[in-house]
């Protein structure tokens, strides 16, 4: 669980692969020139480490595969992120990883699940998100792995992709939460609705507050689980807070009530491990997206206002 005493261990993941849109794999840079470290170091943590995970140039790469763009090599990215957010869970430091594209969520939480599975032990997830994240490599009008990470990690399908580390599937649907998705596409749709995860859409959140629907997350989350992983994509945000990301959707989540959600999982005492994907600098106005999202990771790592 995320507390002070424990060291952050920042794992970078430059990978631009799983988008159609060029510039998430300077999303670390644009996090350091924010000053990432030091706004943890402020709360009290200590900063033990950052790893770089090797991620190839698309420009050195080919892909064949339309339906699952550069499957090859997001699969090893993902093995060997998913090796590393093990080992930093196993020697009691909280993995914070910082994206890159959502693919590398799916090494992210093999390797978390991988973790809490040697003692029998289950993972919870919020995913937060303009999107469901929930194509298949059949279902998806893009052919963009970023479009299909949580499908796989609830154990559908590509079977290499779903078995990362043997964790398959990584997590189970009655641990999984949707938040602020509101850009679902129409197969998607039935694989969402059929899947058994728990979706709160922008309209759940007009409806009962984010609030409220942080504190049901939680419960559902939490649920006979060791704890649960944040993995925080920024388009989850509405465009005039985040701009700095490539696939905006209109009427998302406000800056107070992303804060909200993440002060409540700070208090709530069980995250493990929080992921944040999408920062495009490319797209963003003088790093205000990257400074904007450090302050985010303070309230999930505990920063009160007061
Ligand atoms: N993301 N549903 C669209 C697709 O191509 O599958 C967009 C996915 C966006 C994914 O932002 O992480
Ligand atoms: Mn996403
Ligand atoms: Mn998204
Ligand atoms: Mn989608």
């Amino acid at each position: 669980m995320v507390d002070s005493k424990q060291a952050v261990h920042i794992i970078n993941v430059p990978l631009d692969l799983g988008a159609s849109r060029r510039g998430t794999d300077a999303g670390p840079s644009a996090f350091r020139v924010a000053g990432l470290s030091a706004a943890l170091q402020r709360l009290g943590y200590t900063v033990s480490q950052e790893t770089d995970i090797p991620v190839p140039a698309m420009e050195t790469r080919k892909t064949d595969n339309a339906s699952a763009r550069f499957k090859d090599e997001i699969l090893t990215v993902c093995q060997e992120l998913a090796s590393t957010t093990l080992q930093v869970m196993d020697a009691g430091e909280i993995p914070l990883v910082i994206g890159g594209d959502h693919s590398i969520a799916m090494g992210t939480v093999s390797g978390l699940s991988a973790h809490f599975a040697k003692a029998q032990k289950r993972l919870g997830l919020i995913w937060f998100d303009a999107h469901g994240d929930m194509n298949l490599p059949e279902s998806s009008p893009s052919g963009n792995i970023h479009g299909m990470p949580l499908s796989h990690l609830i154990g559908m399908g590509d079977p290499d992709l779903s078995n990362i580390l043997g964790a398959h599937p990584a997590v189970d649907v009655k641990n999984v939460v949707l938040i602020g998705i509101r850009d679902i596409d129409r197969i998607e749709r039935e694989i969402i609705n059929k899947s058994g995860v728990t979706a709160f859409t922008m309209r759940e959140i007009d409806e009962i507050g984010m609030a409220r629907v942080a504190r049901r997350a939680l419960e559902i989350v939490n649920d006979g689980t060791a704890g649960f992983h944040v993995s925080f994509d920024l388009d989850g945000c509405d465009p005039e807070v985040i701009p700095g990301t490539g696939t905006t959707v209109p009427g998302g989540v406000s800056y107070r009530e992303a804060h909200l959600l993440l002060e409540e999982c700070a208090a709530h005492g069980g995250m493990t491990s929080m992921e944040v994907v999408e920062l495009n600098p490319f797209l963003d106005h003088r790093n205000v997206s990257a400074e904007r999202a450090v302050t985010l990771i303070q309230s999930a790592f505990g920063r009160s206002i007061l």
